[in-house]
């Protein structure tokens, strides 16, 4: 069983008038889906609509089940705690986070009726598979009602640094939540690191490599060393590699690259961005960055072109609004100041498309940026990589975006670092032909190698160990092995 805020399908009206659901875009969906699929799940998730009542059904192979959400908790839970506080806490303040304790009481009572309706649907010692920052009590709240389950947690997005996570009014109890899960996953091992800084900060609990000594409720006064292990540690997450190098080779999506090449008028170079229209993502360095190459002289917008599509996003939220305006502006000011008739040095796409779309601008795109300013992986990175079955393109990518630790032969940059993001654009653009097949084939060995269905079975062997070692489980020994020390 999944348990994530959003169901996997968003709700679509059909040609005919009718309302019908279809698979969503977005991070969690693209990894899960085939998983999900060949398990014959169920997932658990909020419809993203307000008021939404409908019963659970089956689609493309996945039981759907949704939990309705009504309009003050859209405003608290979601966008607020989730996305206001939360987000920008987790990517290390890079927007101020709001605390507001109605958001938080809405948090509790949201992630206790996910909770609930897990505990009611779940068989006798099932395996529930619970996803990222909005859902962090639910594995606490799982664990009072259903001890028998095995609780997995999966963070999608970064775990801050103890100096910030403790600006967090509710920080303890957050710990509580996520410790009720066998296993915590983070995209990287630092961010597994600050969890496990957090715990021993607040709890004083022992950590040893990646397991948590929790200790258990005194029930038993003969007892009173009775524990828990908890597994807290990196797997990083990762795409559907397969299916992206199928859409590439098909004749229509190559078609298609050649085709959007054209309508820009053939130029020498096309420079490709796509994410979320979100502040975490750096567009804004990104677009600072080119615009002073064109200043320069350094790229010629005459044969130089940027596409960035930014889908749309959580459009109710202030930050998102004024991102959007800031980045818009910054467009016009390029466009205005560099382009000609005919010719515009930034394409700006305010839309969502369809993947083959997506992989024939992967594939028309010499050069591919990824400048988040703090990213728990960052698939699109991956699903560039992918995409190049032809072993060309060059990708631009952030230190700062956990795809970094793996994809050492890209072009790594510090996004704040202007000048050595000019520096890297103008590497990627002028770079041999060779250098560029050399690089790629590094990348696209370790993209293909570690797909999103190695990710989640290492994820589900780990909670299996987890599991059978509670089942047959005793404290764990402190035997030759240095303990960390408490609060350190
Ligand atoms: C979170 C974490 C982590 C985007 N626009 C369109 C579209 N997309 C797809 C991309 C990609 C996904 O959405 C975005 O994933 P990212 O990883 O880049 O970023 P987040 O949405 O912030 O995801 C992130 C991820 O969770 C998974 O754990 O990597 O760090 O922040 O797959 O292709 N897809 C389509 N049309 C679009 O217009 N079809």
């Amino acid at each position: 069983m999944v348990v994530a805020n959003r169901l996997a399908v968003d709700s679509v009206t059909e040609p005919d008038g009718t309302q019908g659901w279809k698979l969503s875009p977005g991070g969690l969906v693209t990894a899960l889906e085939p998983v999900m699929r060949s398990a014959d799940g169920a997932w658990i998730g909020w419809p993203g609509s307000v008021d939404t009542h409908v019963e659970p059904f089956e689609h493309g192979g996945i039981t759907m089940v949704p939990v309705s959400l009504d309009q003050t908790e859209v405003e608290r839970y979601y966008e607020g705690f989730s996305n206001d506080t939360l987000w920008p806490l987790y990517h290390d303040v890079i927007a101020q986070p709001s605390y507001h304790r109605e958001w938080w009481d809405s948090y509790v009572s949201v992630n206790r009726r996910f909770a609930e309706r897990a505990a009611a649907l779940a068989s006798e010692g099932a395996t529930v598979w619970v996803h990222d920052y909005q859902l962090q009590l639910v594995p606490g709240l799982l664990r009072e009602q259903r001890p028998d389950l095995t609780i997995g947690f999966f963070n999608h997005i970064p775990f801050p640094a103890y100096g910030l996570y403790s600006q967090l009014p509710w920080r303890r109890q957050i710990l509580t939540g996520l410790l009720g899960a066998d296993v915590i996953g983070f995209q990287r091992t630092a961010d597994a690191g600050n969890f496990a800084r957090a715990v021993r900060r607040l709890f004083g609990y022992e950590t040893r490599g990646s397991s948590i000594r929790v200790p258990l409720e005194n029930t038993d006064e003969r007892r009173p060393e009775r524990s828990r292990t908890v597994v807290a540690r990196a797997f990083p997450i990762s795409i559907d590699s397969a299916s992206f190098a199928e859409l590439a080779a098909r004749p229509d999506v190559v078609e298609r690259a050649r085709q959007i090449r054209e309508d820009l008028g053939n130029p020498k170079t096309v420079l490709f961005g796509v994410d979320r229209l979100d502040y975490t993502k750096g567009i804004r360095h990104r677009l600072k960055a080119y615009a002073e190459l064109l200043e320069d002289g350094r790229l010629d917008a005459a044969d130089t072109t940027l596409i960035q599509v930014a889908s749309p996003s959580r459009e109710r939220v202030a930050a998102y609004m004024e991102l959007r305006d800031e980045i818009e502006m910054t467009v016009g000011r390029i466009n205005g100041d560099f382009g000609a008739i005919g010719s515009a040095p930034v394409h700006y796409l305010h839309h969502g498309y369809p993947r083959e779309e997506m992989v024939a601008l992967y594939l028309a795109a010499d050069v591919m940026l990824v400048t988040a300013l703090r990213d728990g992986m960052n698939l699109v990175a991956k699903e560039y990589v992918a995409s190049r079955i032809d072993g060309d393109g060059v990708l631009i990518l952030s230190e700062f975006a956990g795809a970094s630790d793996d994809l050492r032969q890209s072009l790594l940059i510090n996004p704040h670092d202007i000048q050595g993001v000019k520096e890297a654009i103008v590497t990627a653009v002028e770079m041999d032909p060779r250098e560029r097949k050399r690089r790629m084939r590094a990348l696209r060995r370790k993209v293909l190698e570690n797909d999103v269905a190695k990710w989640s079975a290492t994820f589900l062997e780990e909670l299996a160990r987890a599991s059978h070692a509670t089942a047959s489980s005793s404290a764990p020994t402190r035997d030759g092995v240095e303990l960390e020390e408490a609060g350190s």
